[in-house]
């Protein structure tokens, strides 16, 4: 099942085919193989959007039909003061993503991580009230929503308010604590307000989990039930070569599908390093300690390993397509494995392989087995 297309490309072809010059106009890419199934993304770094890495740029505005902001998006980068936002890193994507014609996602609004200190904060220092972060959060969601009306297709309103164990449904995070459970329905009516067109969406990572999944169901079905304006929601997929199953996969799919949510893949990789903790849990405070044992791959990875990781994301691609009326979109994590931030994730400065573009921004066994499923999905 994979990867046939290899067998039928020629070499030079294969070779060449993650570049717009030099290769037949006809030569195969994820962004045209996936057209009508669903949006083919790729998260991206400044970087590669303002002109400082030329081919990394190509290659993602030719493979990919849209594009969300790795980090350039979040409270502590548009926001980092009180009285000043600064969008210039933020404009550069969305002048990429026209100039590209690729669908723009705003990652993210409302999140308990990289969001400054003085968001929590009163003009004494003390913890701020209730209502002083309401005003915060409905100022900065109009500001920022409102900057990109009409340019970005659909925003992560929320991000990972969900909790990974213990009684509480709920993360315990500042904004919990000081605007309390509604926080979520409070940034999800701001948002409507700022862009009443942009798609809304729920944000989390580790929804194959079943305790997590019923949660985030009772949690959207309770915002539906209220009238809270949300469209969707994302599962990040920060995935592992083994887990979780291909059947939990498939079930979250469906489980915010009955619930008559757009269902998007955000943030797909697989991790292919070794790891002692809990590799599910994809909260950045999570660390581990390291050990050489722990970073196997630092001279490349094996032919053996590029065919398993090259089987899981041929596998992980054929429920999607399966899926493929209630998956709107799938976005990588990244462009490429010299880019990933699991290279620093759990253990710092490691070598890690999780994405279908190697570190020299050549094409993987995994990329021709993503191009591989759609075609094979449209052969039959
Ligand atoms: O990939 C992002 C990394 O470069 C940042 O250092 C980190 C902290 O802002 O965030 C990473 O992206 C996260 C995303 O915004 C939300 N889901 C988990 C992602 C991986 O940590």
């Amino acid at each position: 099942m994979f990867p046939k297309i290899l067998n039928f490309l020629p070499p030079a072809l294969v070779a060449g085919i993650l570049t717009a010059s030099g290769v037949e106009p006809a030569a195969p890419t994820l962004r045209s193989a996936y057209n009508g199934s669903f949006l083919i993304g790729v998260a991206l770094n400044g970087r590669t959007v303002s002109g400082g890495n030329t081919k990394a740029a190509e290659i993602a505005s030719r493979q990919f039909s849209s594009v969300t902001p790795e980090n350039d998006m979040k409270w502590q980068s548009l926001h980092p003061q009180p009285e000043r936002y600064d969008f210039k890193a933020a404009d550069a994507y969305a002048d990429f993503a026209k100039a590209n014609q690729m669908a723009l996602i705003g990652h993210t609004l409302v999140w308990h991580s990289q969001t400054p200190q003085w968001v929590f904060q009163g003009d004494g220092g003390q913890q701020a009230t209730r209502e002083v972060l309401l005003k915060r959060m409905r100022d900065h969601i109009h500001a920022v929503v409102g900057r990109y009306k009409g340019r970005v297709k659909g925003w992560d309103v929320v991000n990972e308010a969900l909790s990974d164990g213990g009684p509480d449904v709920l993360r315990d995070s500042p904004w919990r604590r000081i605007i309390g459970d509604d926080f979520l329905d409070q940034a999800f009516r701001f948002a409507k307000e700022a862009d009443p067109k942009a798609e809304l969406y729920y944000n989390d990572y580790g929804l194959e989990n079943e305790r997590k999944r019923s949660n985030c169901v009772k949690l959207l079905r309770g915002m539906l039930d209220r009238g809270v304006p949300i469209d969707g929601v994302g599962t990040q997929s920060h995935f592992q070569l083994e887990k979780p199953s291909l059947d939990e996969v498939e079930k979250t799919i469906k489980a915010f599908s009955e619930l008559g949510l757009k269902v998007m893949v955000t943030e797909l990789d697989v991790d292919v390093l070794p790891s002692r903790g809990n590799p599910s849990i994809a909260d950045i405070n999570r660390r581990e300690q390291g050990d050489a044992s722990l970073d196997p791959y630092v001279s490349g990875l094996p032919a053996e390993m590029q065919q398993k990781l090259a089987k899981r994301y041929a596998d992980l691609f054929s429920v999607y397509l399966r899926n493929r009326k209630s998956v709107a979109r799938v976005t990588l994590w990244g462009l490429d494995d010299g880019q990933t931030w699991l290279n620093g994730f759990p253990i710092r400065g490691r070598t890690n392989h999780p994405l279908l573009i190697d570190r020299d921004l050549k094409p993987k066994p995994a990329f021709f087995s993503v191009l591989g499923s759609a075609k094979e999905q449209r052969n039959r």
